[in-house]
């Protein structure tokens, strides 16, 4: 039997579990907060999942974790996993690598899984005597870990010992993506932000199935990473922010422990440098780079659209062969994303040649382009790929572009940016593109949204947060969740799945887990959150 055709909806089959989320009340309640949650609380929500009603498994002090045996990317998951889960229950979880299929305990197995759930996927077993996941790739293995972590009770994600006992429902759950790029970004050029609050959003996202942050690395107001060939760049444009502050940037061994920090967690970093337009802080850096030869002062406002690389310079394409060679040697992913949004100071002509001869520089480095979709604009490789940012449901030239093969990320700013407003009296976030609640961000298809753009072309989604007005961890969490979740859940689950009721209640269920974790959400309207979450 194919995965397809055993694709049906959970929830019915889940009515016999109580969602018992609710009687979480805060890291302060721990013996009530230790109270197994339901498979109807897992998001993205699973392919298919079958409670066993009255069976589960009990996490204690017996329980090992077994890793599939000569994986050490399977290890670094059982280890990662173990790790977090000390902490919260205090139980000493060995990890054992030397056993092919044990049962009893935790085991994490590259063996047996259905080979339909592809590379991401996993297949997890719960029985009273063991839990089980099951991949063909280490990825599936940390993606199915996802899944238990939110099976376990939320007090498990605890930074502090809690009480126990440490229930998960039993039951079969088969998942794997819907679209292979479940993207978010993080723009670190309007407001800069360390490398410790960059691994604690990768943390956050990791959570959901989200396997790419795209860093948007440089913008009119800073440049936020050091290249060796070009210094100035971050030493006199990093150093500045939106408002004024003191900026910042990364060095090549920051970025390296991001881009790590990400594997570790299956997720892939797409560098962004933006060209030709918000570039401001490059021109101010370097004044040859200047068509006038003139280095314009450092910008702190959020106008757009108003600096230009010189298209016509020679020293321009240098420039880019260094800035793009540097940054695809530190990167292992296949993308660099080149913008190409908003180049208003550039002719249509202009623009078309600036972002071909880009488009080849980035390939001569090996890497793939990743663009805005204003770069169907131009003549888009076959591999490019275009994130579609716009606020229409048509769009010509990307259509166009995508009838020859460009795949496209779908970001639609009135549905997938994280940086518009819940509501017209958010304290943070602008609103040029609407008010996003959670209605919004989940009701639409991303395979059906934009005419010409029909599933087969989408790539995947990406949830952007700029950060014009975002300024600490607090800001990107209180404007991330709960709508990543929906973006997340749009990329992972099949649209089958699709139940704007149901999903709702999968949220509802996360808010307590969130408290747990210290996540500052917003308690949208729109959501029953349980009491005291
Ligand atoms: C636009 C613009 C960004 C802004 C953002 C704010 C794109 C692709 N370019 O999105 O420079 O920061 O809106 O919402």
């Amino acid at each position: 039997m194919t995965i397809a055709s055993r694709q049906t909806r959970c929830i019915a089959a889940l009515a016999g579990i109580v969602l018992t989320a609710g009687l979480v009340s805060g890291i302060a309640a721990p013996a009530a907060a230790a109270t197994a949650v339901a498979f109807s609380a897992v998001v993205p929500a699973p392919v298919t999942a079958t409670a066993a009603p009255g069976v589960s498994y009990t996490v204690t002090s017996a329980t090992t974790v077994y890793a599939a045996p000569g994986s050490a990317p399977a290890a670094a998951t059982a280890n990662q996993f173990a790790a977090r889960l000390r902490v919260s229950t205090g139980l000493p979880l060995p990890v054992v690598t030397t056993v092919a299929g044990p049962s009893d305990g935790i085991a994490l197995l590259l063996t047996g899984a259905p080979p339909g759930v592809g590379a991401e996927g996993y297949q997890l077993d719960i029985t009273a005597g063991a839990i089980t996941v099951r991949a063909n790739q280490p990825a599936g293995l940390f993606r199915g870990v996802q899944t238990l972590r939110q099976l376990l009770p939320v007090t498990a994600d605890a930074t502090t010992p809690q009480a126990g006992p440490w229930p998960v429902p039993g039951g079969q759950i088969i998942d794997y993506p819907r679209f292979a790029h479940r993207g978010a970004m993080l723009d670190v050029a309007r407001h800069f932000f360390t490398v410790a609050q960059v691994q604690r959003y990768i943390d956050q996202i990791a959570l959901y199935k989200i396997n790419v942050l795209h860093l948007h690395l440089s913008d009119d107001q800073g440049w936020r990473i050091a290249i060796n060939s070009w210094p100035n760049l971050a030493a006199y444009g990093g150093g500045t922010q939106v408002g004024g502050g003191p900026g910042g940037y990364y060095t090549q061994a920051d970025y390296t422990a991001i881009v790590n920090y990400a594997a570790d967690r299956y997720v892939t970093i797409v560098p962004e440098i933006d060209m030709p337009g918000h570039t401001n802080a490059a021109l101010a850096s370097y004044a040859q780079l200047n068509c006038n030869g003139v280095a314009p002062a450092r910008y702190t406002g959020t106008q757009v659209g108003f600096s230009s690389l010189c298209v016509p310079l020679e020293l321009t394409y240098t420039f880019i062969d260094q800035v793009v060679g540097e940054i695809a040697a530190l990167t292992p992913g296949p993308y660099v994303h080149i913008g190409g949004d908003e180049a208003s100071s550039t002719t249509a002509s202009d623009y078309a040649y600036f972002i071909n001869r880009t488009q080849q520089i980035v390939a001569a480095h090996g890497k793939t382009v990743m663009g805005w979709h204003d770069v169907a604009n131009a003549t888009p490789l076959p591999s490019t790929v275009a994130q579609f940012w716009g606020t229409t449901t048509s769009n010509a030239p990307l259509a166009a572009a995508a009838a020859n093969g460009t795949k496209v990320v779908m970001s639609p700013a009135n549905k997938a940016y994280l940086d518009m407003k819940y509501r017209n009296n958010t304290r943070l976030g602008q609103k040029w593109a609407g008010l996003i609640d959670v209605n919004t961000a989940y009701e639409w298809n991303p395979g059906a949204y934009l005419s010409g753009v029909g599933e087969t072309a989408v790539l995947g989604v990406e949830a952007p947060l700029w950060t014009e007005t975002i300024v600490t961890s607090a800001d990107i969490e209180y404007m991330a969740f709960p709508r990543l979740p929906a973006i997340a859940e749009l990329g992972w689950s099949p649209w089958s799945t699709h139940n704007l009721t149901a999903f709702k209640g999968r949220l509802g269920a996360q808010g307590p887990r969130w408290r747990v974790m210290g996540i500052n959400y917003y308690h949208s309207t729109q959501v029953t959150w349980p009491s005291g979450s």
